[in-house]
């Protein structure tokens, strides 16, 4: 190798890669490989018997049907058909049609051959003026989608709130009442469809529909309100999530399995050492005080208190009895990590910057750390030991062209999601409750903020004829899922 310049190896491997194609004998480099000793080199990269292998979507993001079967607008329609606010004016109005193209959807999942899906309901099908009187059609809708699912096999896993929120709910999320129509919702949907789901999710990570939405102004409604307003929406968030799992448990027909999904922020250590471990975990603790961590712990811990000092939340007596509800697991969103170092300050950690030349996917919030799926797992458990784990959506962006022939090669996307199941796979043989994995997404879908210019799925999507495509990726978790390792 020492006399070739980069330049010639890259040729040597180019003209290698060419021949690979032919039939190149076998034992061309003169060594027969384990794999003609009989070796199983899939063993080490088997997931235990058992392990449950999903896909995730959300209501508004496949839906469309916008208006059809008496739905009522959702926060989303309202920041989407506003000048501005997305990309291209993008809006869910359409989306992939999954209102009338579910049984299409349901054959994909099971081409895969999944065991669950994870999916979500919009609260203002079932309820369009989002409390009061029920829409029977929008419940109607879910009865086939749910049905189909079990017809095939495939166990839903039904999340209730993924920010499609009912326009009529006035005030959102500033709102307390709206913390209480969301457990009457809850009940209602635990009334009506726990003879058959037994898997709930209640909120869909609080980040996104508090922060993001009140603050940031990125999704919707889309307002920038001071600290102080935005304390006491989060607080809104967690304390719906909490009626939501008090109203499931007592509404439920049988016995069901209730938990979230949520984007805790995931903080893996720069070097694996004692001293690093110790301070991700401090990290994971302090950094998702507001949503995660008050779960958890049934409380705001001291030290968000004294970092809200003046805007801390009013809460009401009984409110932390609910928030702090015991789950049966807990679901966590995964795409990227910080990384952190122990440092000897109060906090203990520092969270460290990433270099300008640090890679990302086609979307550039997704950089690359595929350990983020077993620090998410481990850091969780070993601060609060959960009963149950899943990772309920992991995945990322690439920029998938349609071959001619109808194919789409996303090898970046293999190769994000490869790595990912290398380290959800360290975790579940460490021995962590982690009971399956729901990729994100089935389908390419309305990417929020982002319109259709940034494709999730699995499966490529023709936003004009509304046709499916597998990608690459499709095969190949198949193939996962077949061999119950990773491939
Ligand atoms: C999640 N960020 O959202 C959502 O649950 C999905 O609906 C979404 O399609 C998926 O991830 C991919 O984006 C996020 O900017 C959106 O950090 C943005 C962020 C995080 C999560």
């Amino acid at each position: 190798m020492k006399d070739l310049t980069r330049r010639q190896f890259g040729t040597v491997a180019a003209a290698a890669a060419a021949l690979a194609g032919t039939s190149l004998p076998k034992f061309a480099f003169g060594q027969a490989s384990q794999a003609d000793q009989g070796a199983d080199h899939n063993s080490v990269r088997k997931f235990p018997e058992g392990f449950l292998w999903g896909c995730a979507t959300a209501s508004y993001q496949i839906e469309g049907g916008a208006k059809e079967g008496g739905r009522g607008p959702s926060n989303w329609d309202i920041f989407s058909h506003t000048p501005g606010k997305t990309h291209n004016g993008d809006t869910g109005d359409v989306a992939d049609d999954s209102y009338h193209l579910y049984k299409t959807d349901v054959q994909l999942l099971k081409n895969l051959g999944v065991q669950t899906y994870r999916m979500s309901l919009s609260w203002s099908r079932i309820f369009p003026e989002g409390k009061g009187q029920a829409n029977a059609a929008g419940l109607d809708y879910y009865n086939r989608v749910i049905d189909e699912l079990l017809a095939n096999n495939i166990t839903p896993y039904v999340t209730l709130f993924h920010w499609d929120l009912p326009a009529a709910l006035k005030g959102g999320w500033q709102s307390r009442d709206t913390s209480k129509a969301f457990g009457d919702y809850a009940a209602y949907v635990a009334q009506n469809l726990s003879d058959r789901v037994t898997h709930f999710m209640t909120t869909n990570e609080f980040v996104c529909f508090t922060d993001l939405g009140y603050q940031v102004g990125q999704f919707a409604p889309g307002l920038k309100l001071p600290l102080k307003d935005v304390c006491q929406i989060r607080h809104h968030g967690i304390l719906a999530h909490g009626l939501g799992v008090q109203a499931i448990r007592a509404n439920a027909k049988g016995p069901v399995q209730v938990g979230l999904a949520e984007n805790a922020q995931v903080f893996a250590p720069v070097i694996e050492t004692e001293e690093h471990i110790r301070a991700a975990q401090r990290a994971t603790r302090l950094m998702n005080a507001p949503f995660l961590t008050a779960l958890m712990e049934g409380k705001y811990i001291d030290e968000y208190l004294h970092q809200i000092g003046p805007n801390a939340p009013k809460v009401e007596a009984g409110d932390f009895a609910a928030i702090g509800s015991p789950l049966d697991f807990v679901g966590h969103n995964v795409y990227q990590p910080a990384y952190v170092s122990a440092a000897n300050t109060p906090i203990g950690f520092t969270i460290e910057k990433l270099p300008d030349s640090y890679p990302h996917m086609f979307s550039p919030w997704i950089t690359l750390g595929p350990e983020a799926v077993y620090w998410a797992i481990r850091n969780v458990c070993d601060l609060w030991h959960p009963k149950a784990m899943f990772i309920t959506e992991n995945g990322c962006s690439s920029d998938d062209k349609l071959t001619p022939d109808g194919k789409i090669n996303d090898i970046d996307r293999l190769m994000f999601l490869r790595n990912s199941l290398t380290h959800l796979h360290r975790a579940a043989a460490e021995g962590y409750p982690i009971k399956g994995y729901f990729l994100w997404s089935l389908l390419d879908n309305y990417e929020w903020a982002d319109g259709y210019s940034k494709r999730f799925g699995i499966h490529y999507v023709d936003f004009k004829t509304e046709k499916r495509y597998p990608k690459l990726s499709a095969e190949w978790y198949g193939e996962v899922i077949k061999q119950n390792a990773v491939v």
